[in-house]
């Protein structure tokens, strides 16, 4: 089991050692990118080796945070901590057995698979505990380590406006901010900006919504046929997850996909009275209690099926 520690003691490990490797998590998101890349320039700026794992799940719109970051190659005797990752199971593809010596984590149901942890699940993001550890670590912060946390703080919380949100993560925003970062274009294009398959998923969606406990459960799923089809990337689908939940009266948002594997991908975001991780959790995933996600064998139709047990041991469908 992973040694506990405080963020005064991961400074400390990352002041006392030298060469990372820094690994980003499966279907690497905002959080998971931002906190890698600005954790990354930090060390750098100490004087310290560092390099983000190519993580070969890393899409377009995340280029321009991980420039110049990225290693070329896997370094046998690289020094591994990882950013927002709450499993070995979510360890990216070509690192499944990386012997990770650091977790930074903001994942309640982080399961210890590294040698030390820091997991702190008051934090919105994993973004607000890299922000802090850098201070710790003496690190002046720059346009480039603002923009990257923000990146990280803004897609975590939905641009500030979910059940996770505190007052510390708005002040860890404006230090962003004072660093420099410019935080119109970030907002925009994580934030407003679809491109015409999304849209036109998002007619689909609305025609093959599912509802459940008179509207309280929507269901959606997006078969891999409709992602061809409609020529959607991984960028289009970045925050689809919450889909459902934007519709009036609805308190338990699922979103299904097939992944690698024939695995049935199941995404469940959830109102205040209901816990997305410990319904996920029965079925072997976890997250946060806003959001979470679990995956099983057997495709969209297994997924469904499971998801809807879980979800109804908590409300009557
Ligand atoms: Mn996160």
């Amino acid at each position: 089991m992973s040694v506990q520690i405080s963020l005064r003691e991961a400074a400390d490990f990352l002041q006392s050692h030298d060469n990372y490797l820094i690994l980003s998590h499966r279907r690497p998101d905002g959080d998971t990118v931002g906190s890698c890349a600005a954790l990354c320039r930090g060390l750098r700026s100490i004087g310290k080796q560092a390099w983000l794992y190519a993580n070969p799940q890393f899409t377009p719109r995340f280029a321009p945070y991980l420039e110049g970051l990225t290693a070329v190659r896997g370094s046998e005797e690289a020094c591994i901590i990882s950013c927002d990752v709450a499993s070995r199971s979510l360890l990216p593809f070509g690192m499944e057995d990386a012997a990770v010596e650091l977790a930074l984590d903001h994942h309640g149901t982080n399961d210890g698979f590294a040698a030390q942890t820091h997991s702190d699940e008051g934090r919105a993001a994993c973004g607000e505990l890299i922000l802090e550890l850098l201070s710790l670590l003496g690190v002046q912060l720059t346009k480039e380590i603002g923009e990257a946390l923000y990146v990280a703080i803004s897609t975590d919380t939905g641009c500030f406006r979910y059940t996770n949100v505190t007052a510390a993560t708005f002040r860890c925003a404006a230090a962003c901010v004072e660093a420099g970062a410019e935080v119109f274009p970030i907002n925009r294009a994580f934030f407003e900006v679809k491109r015409r398959p999304r849209l036109a998923l998002e007619a689909w969606l609305v025609q093959h919504m599912e509802y459940f406990a008179e509207g309280r459960v929507a269901v959606s799923a997006i078969p891999a046929e409709l992602m061809e089809r409609l020529a959607l990337t991984e960028d289009d689908i970045d925050d689809i997850s919450g889909f459902g939940r934007s519709i009036d009266g609805v308190e338990i948002a699922v979103m299904l996909r097939e992944v690698e594997g024939g695995k049935g991908k199941i995404s469940l975001r959830t109102g205040p009275n209901y816990n997305a991780a410990a319904i996920c959790a029965k079925l072997g995933g976890g997250g946060h209690p806003g959001a979470a996600g679990a995956a099983v064998d057997g495709g969209i139709p297994a997924a469904r099926e499971a998801i809807l047990h879980a979800i109804g041991e908590e409300i009557k469908l």
